[in-house]
């Protein structure tokens, strides 16, 4: 497996404005609606798994960062954007013990029928790191 660090996690995305359709029900590590049926998308270096799900409408989609680097689930158009979302790892503390931090993770609910194609702002390029989300009635 090819690992790439640095570079990227200096790239910010941008924010996205107001929007309609798709909903966003939070950010970094916030958790999906209760109750809701959940499509997780795990995200690795470099890969979205499942990349591309058919989904009912009023699904959540959980992006999950999985992977050693910082990913996004950006929206090629400007439905959503789920920002930077930070790898899993482990941090030292002061008394010489280690604390896990859980990886990044974005939800969304897909109200609307359609197509969503989206990418990762910093390996969607470079490596091909894209998908598609598709939401039936
Ligand atoms: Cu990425």
């Amino acid at each position: 497996m090819r690992i790439r660090v640095g570079i990227a996690s200096a790239i910010i995305a941008a924010a996205c404005g107001g929007s309609s359709g798709p909903t966003s029900s939070g950010s970094t590590n916030n958790p999906p609606p209760s109750g809701a049926t959940v499509e997780t998308v795990s995200m690795t270096d470099f890969a979205f798994t499942p990349a591309s799900p058919t989904i009912k409408a009023g699904t959540v989609v959980k992006w999950v960062n999985n992977g050693k680097t910082a990913h996004t689930a950006t929206s090629d158009g400007s439905a959503f954007d789920s920002g930077t979302l930070a790898a899993p790892g482990t941090t030292m503390d002061p008394y010489g013990g280690t604390t896990t931090t859980p990886g990044g993770s974005f939800s969304m609910t897909f109200a609307t029928p359609g197509t969503y194609a989206y990418h990762c702002t910093f390996h969607g390029t470079l490596n091909n790191m894209k998908g598609t989300i598709t939401v039936t009635q």
